[in-house]
């Protein structure tokens, strides 16, 4: 795995766009910066024991490496199921077109798109982990619809955020705590200063009841949370 030294060096800070570089360390960088990622991956390998129907189809938007779709795939029980993987950055879908051939399984279609283009059919399981933050606002409602219309009765999606708190001070209590992981994690004030300004604009995030009331308002006849580490949070929806 290669190391995340990204914005170790004082530099004129840009937008975050998901790159070759930061493709290069994606994996280093996620585990480092989002409390809980390794276990969500592992427990989404759970959810698709539970919710992968026969003749159906699995979806992870917003791939990036593919690690929720590896984790999905190595607990299949059903093998005549089709997986998606979708993402719109080059540098991550050749990477993960990679990482899923080192691996023996049922097949996945890997594709450089966007997920608000994604033609979904017969979804029995679809995931959007720590995707759907990166989209304009103004599209999520729309994308939310696109899943819960084309998932099958009793499949699921699987939403991860990071959120936003309306309480001054369980927003600040959970930024400090953010900022003690990721200092625990070797970063520096310096990394974690201008990592914070390049993502800014780019990851916007909305509170948990949004986010549980869009996706009644989309469809899905359940909504809860089932994992939570500060500000990061992972709902499971079911149609
Ligand atoms: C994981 N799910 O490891 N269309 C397609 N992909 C997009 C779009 C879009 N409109 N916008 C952003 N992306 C992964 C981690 S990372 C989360 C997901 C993070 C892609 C983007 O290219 C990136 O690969 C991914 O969404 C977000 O389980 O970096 O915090």
């Amino acid at each position: 795995m290669t190391a995340d030294t990204l914005y170790s060096k004082q530099q004129n800070v840009v937008d975050f766009v998901f790159d070759e570089n930061v493709a290069n360390v994606f994996t280093d960088m996620i585990r480092r910066s989002v409390p809980g990622y390794e276990n969500i991956v592992t427990m989404l390998g759970v959810f698709a024991e539970q919710y992968v129907q026969q003749n159906s189809n699995v979806y992870d938007l917003g791939c990036s490496l593919g690690a929720a779709t590896l984790s999905m795939r190595s607990r299949l029980t059903h093998h005549n199921c089709q997986m998606y993987a979708v993402d719109n950055s080059q540098a991550m879908t050749e990477r993960c077109q990679q990482n899923i051939g080192l691996q023996q399984g049922p097949g996945v279609t890997v594709s450089c798109d966007d997920i608000r283009d994604v033609d979904i059919q017969s979804a029995s399981l679809s995931v959007l982990n720590f995707t759907l933050q990166f989209l304009p606002l103004t599209d999520r409602a729309k994308l939310l619809k696109n899943i819960a219309d084309n998932t099958l009765p009793g499949g699921a999606l699987v939403l991860s955020e990071k959120i936003k708190f309306e309480n001054p001070a369980e927003a600040q209590l959970n930024e400090t705590l953010h900022l003690a992981f990721k200092k625990a994690n070797g970063y520096s004030e310096l990394e974690i200063a201008q990592k914070r300004s390049a993502i800014e604009n780019v990851l916007i995030p909305e509170t948990l009841a949004v986010h549980l009331q869009r996706l009644k308002a989309a469809g899905f006849s359940s909504a809860q949370i089932w994992f939570q580490c500060y500000s990061f949070v992972s709902i499971v929806a079911v149609k």
